[in-house]
């Protein structure tokens, strides 16, 4: 009998300007799949960041290899949606992770999501911070209660069945993966809801992982008052289609 196939996991990390935050997240990334002895790639999607992340990672493409480090830039900011489709087509692994390069994502928790897919072999795991020993650090009442509400509607509207849907802390198989994004609609911040509605909605089964999410100490975020409205004409699509 063939041996079976090692399992391959391909990050798509998404920058734009972040380059104080790269080296480290690599190499937290790095350390997390070493020490759990995880085969891995590391797929950097840098949208012509004005900060030059893409310089930092050429350099740590030398630091590290290219058969670790893939760097697939595009050549201005289009989107996170459009850069995880461009992510995947690059990918070698039969496993995708999907997360923040802000080091709000701490690699430490890597292992657990790979302990927790190969339980019950699910087809996606979802880090949430709104179970079990999960939580959210350095957000404002603002943040949180936008963070809460969101979820909380989409709980009541759409019943998905994860606690966190709008995090992006997420591992997926990777034929699952492709079948969400093409078949996802949204743009900006409600896509990452969309991708668990559909989840679900295609019987896919989803794990949970308790993760700490911490914000952002370099750079900036994006979040403004045209996401939140994004997000609730979003909600009200899905509400109204799914
Ligand atoms: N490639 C690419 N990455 C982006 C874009 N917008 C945001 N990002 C990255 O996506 C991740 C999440 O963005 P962030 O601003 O931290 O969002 P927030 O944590 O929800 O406030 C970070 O790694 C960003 O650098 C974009 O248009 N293109
Ligand atoms: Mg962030």
């Amino acid at each position: 009998m063939a041996p079976p196939r090692k399992n391959k996991y391909s990050v798509l990390l998404p920058t734009y300007n972040e380059r104080e935050n790269l080296p480290l997240i690599v190499w937290l990334l790095v350390k997390s799949f070493t020490e759990s002895n995880h085969d891995y790639e590391i797929i950097v999607i840098d949208d012509g960041s004005p900060d030059g992340t893409l310089e930092v990672g050429k350099q740590l493409e030398k630091i590290y290899g290219k058969d670790k480090i893939v760097l697939r830039p595009r050549a201005k900011k289009l989107g996170l949606g459009t850069a995880y489709i461009h992510g995947i087509k690059h990918a070698t692994g039969n496993f995708i992770f999907i997360m923040d390069a802000d080091l709000s994502h701490h690699p430490k928790f890597i292992p657990e999501f790979i302990k927790k897919q190969q339980e019950e072999d699910y087809d996606v795991v979802s880090g949430t911070r709104y179970a079990g020993s999960g939580g959210v650090y350095g957000w404002d009442f603002k943040r949180k209660l936008i963070s809460r509400g969101a979820n909380y509607l989409t709980q009541i509207l759409l019943r998905p069945g994860a606690t966190d849907l709008t995090g992006s802390f997420r591992l997926y198989k990777k034929p699952v993966l492709h079948k969400l994004i093409d078949s996802c609609v949204s743009k900006g911040y409600v896509f990452q809801m969309e991708m668990i509605v559909r989840a679900r909605q295609f019987n896919y089964s989803i794990g949970e992982v308790p993760i700490t999410f911490v914000d952002r100490v370099y750079g900036e975020s994006k979040l403004g008052g045209n996401e939140i409205i994004g997000f609730a004409k979003g909600l009200l699509m899905l509400f109204a289609t799914t």
